[in-house]
């Protein structure tokens, strides 16, 4: 295989030309440093960063997949300019760079910043018939909160206004969301349900082919998690939420997904990585197990040229 990581790179892993190009990558990751909403601890602006330098130490190879998702080419974009004070702004401008990815045939991978940032990535889709396929500890459908409908509170209500969605791992929710989620079939799975052998049992045929993939960082249990806006006890392991990603995933079509609300800790790097090798992981999964037959034509032209 030709050189895959370079010692001068700063990019997502630290990838060569070849593998990091926006002409020739397939993923496209597009870090949104925005906390502009952020109601308890501050710091999601400062997400992205830490997740980038943390995948500088991420082995290309994932030995659990037997693969290198990289060779697909994983392109990292600018950040997103912020707009401090206007969420909804700040929605429509991720938006637009998510369109633009998704209209050169890219794949879109948002990492935030706050939830608030995942509704411009969904927002840039105009299949009909997808579902968001949300993790997180919180419900996130009020309809304002703190007088903003653009609060990361109110996330998945915005999205639920777009297309259909669902929700696992679950622990915080008001009455006023679950009469809302039960008139609406919003289907939530609460986090005690997914752990352990949950994961196996719960019944995922109700989610359609077409799906967006929204993993906030707190669906995980804070003691692996820690460094997140609104922790919440309780939460997935590891290999909950991996083995139940492969599920959601396995079969399916991917449009894009985020992992937003890392908040970063200065003495406590570990949650860093965690997030970075979830965003990597998220790529493997999607390479090995999904309908997106495009990482196929991309892994036989590249070994093509190879042999060649
Ligand atoms: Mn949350």
């Amino acid at each position: 295989m030709e050189e895959i990581e370079c010692s001068q790179s700063r990019n997502f892993l630290g990838l060569s030309d070849a593998y990091s190009s926006k002409a020739s990558s397939y993923f496209h990751l597009l870090p949104v440093p925005y906390d502009g909403t952020s109601s308890y601890v501050p710091g999601s602006r400062l997400g992205p960063r830490a997740i980038i330098e943390a995948s500088h130490q991420i082995e290309l190879y994932d030995h659990e997949l037997d693969l290198v998702a990289a060779q697909v080419g994983i392109a990292t974009h600018d950040d997103v300019a912020i707009l401090v004070g206007d969420p909804e702004k700040m929605v429509a401008r991720v938006e637009q760079e998510v369109r633009r990815i998704v209209a050169a045939g890219g794949f879109p991978v948002v990492i935030g910043g706050e939830h608030t940032v995942a509704l411009g990535s969904i927002r840039a889709f105009d299949a009909s018939n997808y579902m968001v396929v949300s993790f997180d500890a919180h419900a996130d459908l009020r309809n304002t909160y703190q007088e903003s409908p653009f609060s990361h509170a109110c996330f998945l209500r915005r999205a639920f206004e777009k297309t259909r969605c669902c929700l696992f791992g679950m622990r915080s929710i008001s009455d006023d969301e679950a009469d809302f989620a039960r008139q609406n079939r919003v289907r939530i799975f609460g986090a005690l349900d997914l752990i352990g052998d949950g994961t196996d049992a719960v019944d995922l045929d109700f989610i359609p082919e077409e799906i967006y993939l929204s993993i906030d960082l707190d669906v995980l249990d804070p003691s692996l998690m820690p460094s997140t806006g609104t922790p919440e006890p309780g939460g997935l392991g590891w290999y909950d939420l991996l083995k139940l990603l492969e599920r959601v995933i396995g079969g399916r079509r991917v449009l894009g997904f985020d992992v937003v609300e890392l908040c970063p800790q200065p003495n406590n790097r570990a949650p860093d990585f965690i997030a970075a090798r979830l965003v990597y992981k998220l790529m493997g999964l999607i390479v090995k197990f999904s309908k997106n037959r495009e990482v196929d034509t991309i892994i036989h032209g590249k070994e093509e040229k190879q042999e060649s």
